[in-house]
Formats: C-alpha cells, structure tokens, sequence
C-alpha cells in the first residue's frame, strides 16, 4: 500500500480480527498467569462520546502490552442497561425502554469496534438481560434470607423531576445527582440493605487496598466512623435521653441540651409550648441536611417546662430543639457545649443561653463515671433500593393477603418485568399497573397475593457485574466458584471519579456480604484502582452540547482514524490521575503525522544492516515505554517513541528489527497501523500475539569511561570519553589538555601509551 490511509486499514482489521477471535480469552492459558483489567462499564445512552473513547480505548492500550508481555488478559465490555437514562429517552421519544436499550447498544457495540479495542465480546454482560437480573433477584433473596434486606419506613430523598426516591449517595448538594434538580425530603417505606453492619470493615480494609488515597479518604469521610462516648441525661419528667459526644471530656461545661427536631421523645414529653414547637418541626421538613449542617444563622425553640440534669454535677441545664442537630446521626441530641463548640457557642449567643468556663475532665473516666459507655457512631445510613421507576430489576417480593411480604422462591426466578406498562411517571411505581404482573402473582401464590411494584436502584445491578463477565452463560450459578478462583480479585479497575462514594462504595459492601455468605472467596474484588480525569472541551469547560464545546470521536476517527484518536487521547498527559485535559485540535493533527512518519520510515529499512547507532537508543526506548506505560504514563511513552522516530529518520538506513521493535512498541497504542505495516514486514500472526519486545542491558551502560592522563608518569588531568574510541583519538584528547598544552609546549611526545580504560601516559 502506498501512503497512509487509515480508511482502508482500520476496519478490515477490526473484522479480521472478530474473525480470528484473537481477543478470546481461556480461563486459563498453559504457561501464562491471569490478569483481570476491567472497566466501568456504561449506560446504553446511544452514543460514544469522548469521554467513552479516553475511559475504554486508552486503557487498552495497558491489556494489550499486559498482553504483549505474556499475561493471559481479560478485558470485558458490557452494559449497565437498567435505569433512568434509557428510561427516560425512552419516554421523550415515545419507546419502549427495552426496545430503546437494545437499539443504543447495538449502536455502541459498533462504536466501540471502531476503537480498535481488544475487548472479549463473548463475555458481554447486559444487566437488563433476564439471564443477568435473575441473580440480582437470586441474590437479594440471599441477603433477605441472612438480614442484609429490611423493609422500613424512613425519611427519603424524593426527587420530583425523576419521580423516584435517591440513595443518600446520589444526592449531590442537596440536588438530584442525575437530573440536577432539588431533592426534597418525603417519608416512604422502602427496601433497604444493611450496609450500615459494614462500616468497620468497609474503613478498615481500605488499608490493604492499592487505590488511590483521594478515594480512600473520601470513603472514609463518607461512612464517617466517629468515636465517642454515649451519655444519658434525666429529664425533669423522669424521661432519659441520652446523648452523643466525642468530647465527654466538656462535659461539666454543659448548658444546655437541644435535640433534633425528629426526635421521638418530642412527641411524648409535656411541652408546654407544644403549638410553637410543632411549627418548628414542620418548618425543619422543608430543610435539606445539608442546608441545616451548613447554616450558620441558627434557630431553635426552648421546650419550655423541660429540663434536664448534667449528670456529672447535677445542674440542671434547659432543653431545646435546633435543626443543627440531625436526627439520623448519633442519638440525635446533643449536650451543648458553647466553649468548646463552635456550633454550640453560636448557638448559645443567639439564644441568650450561658457559655460557661469549666475545667476539661479525663474523657474515659468520666463516661464510666456517670454511667455512660464508649461507642462508635457513623454517618453512613443504610441502603435504600426502592424506586419508583419502571426499566429496573423488579424487587423479587410479593405480598400475602395480609400484606406481609415474601421473596419470590428462587424457582421464579428470574421474576420478570412485565411488559404490559405505560411508563409515564406519575410519583407511583408503573409496574402497579400492569395486569400481568397482578395475574401472574395471584396465579403462582394465590388469591389477594400483591407484587412489589418497586424496582431497584441500578447500583444493585453494577454491584456484582464483574463477577458474571468470568461465566456470562451460566445458568446453574452466577458465575462458577472455579473461574471465580482463576480470576479473583480484579487486578486493575479503571474508572471515572464521580463513582467515589456510589458504585465503589456499593461494591465493596456486596463483595463482603457475598463473602459472608460463602459465595466468593475475597472480601475485596479489586485490588487496583486507578481514576482517570476528564476530557474537556477545547475552550477548557465541561464538553456540553448547550456549550457548543462538544467534540464527537466520530468525526476525528473519519478524518484523522482510530488510532490518531486513542493515541492523542494518550498523549494528553498522565493517565491514572484525576487531571482534566482540554482537546486540542492540533495536538490530534501533530499524532497523525507521527502515524505517518512511522508508515514512511519503513522505506528506510536495509534487510542487510545489522548494526546501526541508533541501537543504543532503540533499547533505552523499549525500557522506558515499558516503564512508562507501567505507571500509566502513556504520554511520556509516546515522547519516548517520538525521539526515537527522530533519530531512526536522519539515518538513511535503518535496521529491521528496530523497526519491528518500535512497531511493537507502538501497536498497544495505534493497534491498526501497527499491524498493518507488520504483515508489510511479510509476518503472517498479528502483531497483538507477538511478545513485548526485550532489551538488552549493554546498550544501556553510561556511554563513558575516565582515563587519567599522565606526563612523564606524573599525573596532569583526567579525560573522559566513549569506551570504544580510536586510539588516535584518546591520544588527541589527552594532548587537547591544557595542563598538557603548557607542559609540552609545542614539542613533539617520544611516546604516547594508552591502557586501555585506565590511563594515557605521555612520554616527553
Ligand atoms: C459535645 C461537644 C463539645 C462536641 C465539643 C464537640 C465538641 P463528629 O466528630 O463529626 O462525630 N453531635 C452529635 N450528634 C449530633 C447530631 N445528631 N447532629 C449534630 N451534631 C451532633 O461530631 C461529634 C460531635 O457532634 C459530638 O460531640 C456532638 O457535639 C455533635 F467541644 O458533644 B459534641
């Protein structure tokens, strides 16, 4: 082929290639350990944006040199199918959310060839695929058998616009983490999972975790384990509430109590102010939580007749309500303390209430002292899964005539999602309305029997997907204990920063609850973790199509092709750290031309030349990509590569196997154009099976050796130099000396002996 057309390369090599199967991964492979790459995988939103391109294709360039270097690797692909995106899309152009689905990843499979990625497609996962969905179902009945699952009545996130409840994690800012829109406070009943009994482990085992610290500390602020003491106070009614304090130390320099507005003694104490404490309460459910924390104009009612008695000094302090003090955490009450608190002493100023200097007490001591005791408190809350919403895993529970409820028996299952739904959102679950649904509960479990109408949240789904890509097919289990061992855990997880607290944290509770049930063999399934930034549009903002920033891969891998886009992807700067890079439209242009440097060198080679001077440089470049893409500096590889091509160019020849070399180098980054200038070479295996190229350390030695120069067995001064020069040479460098200049003054040396590496004694 002439010169460099990306057009007719690219695509006959991805088909090749799906012909061949040479991405088809064994479970195990003779000679060869296993590594498991993953990948978040995405939302069937219909099209692949930029983002879709830097989170798949330039991971794959670290699976394939995993590959190269002779590790048996798997890189899945799939869909996380379920949920409000497709839902909703589906809705505004009139669908059916199934049919929808199906079409945008059919679509995205397309797309996702046209990135020349090394993905095992017989793997594929769709969480929205009955065969997927009866072991979510399989495994929340496991979970409801062993008291992960419980149903209960709780204050919940309503989000008006999506017409669904949102797990504590999915409120961003008070506002819905997908739709942006104010998230307003409701109670609902709801199914939830215990990940509350995870807390510890859930900090604690981040220790022997390799992910980034961001993420670690992150989700240690999330779950937020606090430890503290537990207090009770008499109440002037003879009623006890106990409070949590991690400062019992303050505790003499109490005045005053305040619960939260939610508190359940409210509704029991007499109060006599009762009519202006009610409007407080009420007021407080208007409130987000955050509003509330950050809020630093504070309110609040005395209840007026109530005190209550320190019980390190017996004074009696007086009781208010404030809705800085949050009922779901601690015991929601507080001692007030406004000298050591900042909030209290606020909260002190603008109330009148005393602000007492007493001494600090030891904190140990005192809690045993008055009978309190020692605990650990936490801010992260329990799972709710309940949604409102139709394109979900249906929650596999159905209600006897006197509303007690039931999981579906493991037969059912997979408990299907009916069809027969109109999924307008009208703030009641769709699946109430359909018929079939009804029938086929009564039908199975007798008259007056109800379904649950609820369906759950798609991190269910995502909680476990990397368990089914190993045995995608299996109908006995969700995946079989024996690929689970070859697998387990995932050696590298790639990923987006915005799944911190979410799908990370989820995760790791469904791993553990698996473990706990004796279904996997790790607590933790990823040992790896590394997160990518963002790719911005070119002005430096946020790609959005109400910005005009948007840049679509499409266009760039029509004009520039595949392997310009993913290796300018990678050429942006250091993956595996959350930076976010701008795009730039000449920097793309600038790798094209690279790509098209490489395609024309090959005229350079001279089968006949074995040895060239670049040889050092070919080797110091196959050690430092190595290096490079090691730490997923994949922009510093292709630096590597770029010098390398400049020296390889000023030579008139070049030998072949610095040529294979640097295309070995360069084919887990432009896959199509390496392999095609490849098989150019008359090698017949795709360059994708052949093994990372070795180097050889001799190359690699300082170039320099220092003699020390003498006349007349004196020493004079020392020169250094390449160890393989002439004799002529060293004997020049030694008399270019200035010591030796004004030494010999212009005569002529008797003698000149040179040893080797050593020493140049000039005779005079
Ligand atoms: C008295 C005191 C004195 C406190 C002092 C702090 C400093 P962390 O570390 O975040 O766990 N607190 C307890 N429950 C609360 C609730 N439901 N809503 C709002 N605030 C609450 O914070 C624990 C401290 O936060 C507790 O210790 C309590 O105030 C307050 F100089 O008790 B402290």
């Amino acid at each position: 082929m002439e010169g460099y057309n990306h057009r007719e390369i690219e695509e006959k090599w991805q088909e090749k290639w799906a012909l061949d199967g040479i991405y088809k991964v064994p479970d195990t492979e003779a000679g060869k350990n296993n590594f498991y790459q993953l990948v978040e995988f995405s939302y069937p939103s219909g099209n692949l944006h930029t983002g879709h391109w830097y989170a798949f294709a330039v991971p794959d360039i670290f699976a394939r040199y995993k590959r190269m270097q002779g590790l048996n690797v798997l890189y899945p692909m799939g869909f996380d199918a379920f949920g409000l995106p497709a839902e909703n899309a589906a809705i505004k152009n009139g669908g059916d959310p199934a049919e929808w689905t199906e079409r945008q990843m059919e679509a995205m499979r397309t797309q996702l060839r046209s990135m020349g990625a090394s993905f095992d497609w017989s793997r594929e996962v769709v969480t929205c695929a009955p065969e997927y969905y009866k072991w979510t179902q399989w495994m929340f009945n496991q979970f409801l058998k062993n008291d992960l699952v419980y149903r209960d009545i709780t204050m919940v996130n309503w989000c008006p616009k999506d017409q669904t409840i949102l797990a504590n994690e999915q409120v961003v800012d008070g506002k819905c983490e997908r739709c942006g829109t104010e998230v307003v406070q409701s109670e609902q009943q709801q199914w939830m999972l215990r990940i509350t009994k995870y807390a510890d482990r859930l900090v604690d085992d981040l220790d022997k975790l390799d992910w980034p610290e961001e993420i670690k500390s992150a989700q240690r602020n999330w779950i937020g384990r606090s430890e503290g003491s537990e207090i009770t106070f008499k109440l002037s009614t003879d009623d006890t509430v106990s409070v949590f304090t991690t400062r019992a130390d303050t505790l003499f320099g109490v005045t005053y109590i305040v619960f939260a507005p939610e508190h359940p003694l409210l509704e029991i104490l007499p109060i006599e102010n009762r009519d202006e404490v009610n409007a407080y309460v009420v007021a407080t459910k208007k409130k987000q939580e955050l509003e509330r924390q950050q809020s630093k104009e504070k309110t609040g009612v005395q209840l007026k007749g109530i005190t209550a008695i320190n019980p390190a000094n017996g004074e009696e302090v007086p009781v208010w309500i404030a809705d800085y003090v949050l009922s779901g955490y601690g015991t929601g009450a507080v001692m007030g303390v406004p000298q050591h608190d900042e909030r209290d002493r606020e909260f002190a100023e603008k109330m009148g209430l005393a602000i007492v200097d007493r001494p600090l007490v030891d904190k140990k001591e005192i809690t045993e002292k008055v009978g309190g005791k020692l605990v650990k408190t936490y801010r992260l809350r329990d799972w709710g899964i309940s949604r409102q919403r139709y394109w979900g895993c249906p929650i596999p529970i159905v209600y006897d005539p006197e509303g007690k409820a039931h999981a579906v028996p493991d037969e059912h299952l997979p408990w299907l999602l009916p069809t027969d739904v109109d999924h307008t959102p009208d703030g009641t679950a769709p699946l109430a309305r359909s018929k079939e649904l009804l029938e086929r509960t009564e039908k199975i479990f007798g008259a007056g029997w109800r379904p649950e109408v609820e369906t759950m949240d798609t991190f269910v789904d995502s909680s476990w997907y990397f368990y089914r890509y190993l045995d995608n097919k299996n109908e006995a289990t969700f995946a079989s204990p024996e690929k689970m061992d070859t697998w387990m855990p995932v050696d590298l997880y790639m990923g987006g920063a915005e799944h911190t607290t979410m799908h990370l944290l989820y995760s790791r509770f469904w791993t553990k609850a698996l473990h706990d049930l004796g279904l996997v063999k790790d607590s933790e399934a990823y040992k790896v973790r590394r997160n990518r930034g963002l790719i911005l549009g070119p002005d430096g903002n946020k790609m959005s199509k109400s910005k005009g920033n948007v840049i679509n891969p499409d266009e760039y891998v029509e004009r520039l092709g595949a392997d310009t886009v993913r290796m300018y992807l990678a050429f942006m700067g250091p993956y595996g750290v959350t930076v976010n890079y701008p795009w730039d439209p000449n920097g793309v242009v600038g790798v094209r031309r690279f790509l098209e440097r490489v395609w024309k060198l090959k005229a350079k080679i001279d089968v006949e030349k074995k040895v060239c001077k670049t040889d050092p440089l070919v080797h110091k470049t196959i050690k430092g990509v190595g290096e490079d893409i090691d730490e997923f500096k994949f922009n510093t590889a292709i630096a590597k590569m770029m010098i390398l091509l400049n020296a390889l160019e000023k030579e008139e020849k070049i030998v072949l196997g610095s040529y294979k070399a640097l295309l070995k180098l360069l084919s887990p980054f432009a896959p199509h154009i390496a392999e095609e200038l490849w098989h150019e070479l008359d090698e017949t295996e795709s360059i994708h099976l052949a093994s990372w190229p070795t180097y050889n350390t001799d190359f690699l030695i300082e170039e320099t050796v220092t003699l020390a120069v003498q006349v007349n067995g004196k020493v004079r001064g020392e020169i250094t130099i390449a160890p393989d020069i002439a004799k002529e040479d060293i004997e020049a460098a030694a008399l270019a000396l200035p010591r030796v200049i004004a030494i010999v003054a212009g005569g002529q040396p008797k003698k000149i002996i040179v040893v080797p590496k050593k020493v140049v004694n000039i005779v005079f």
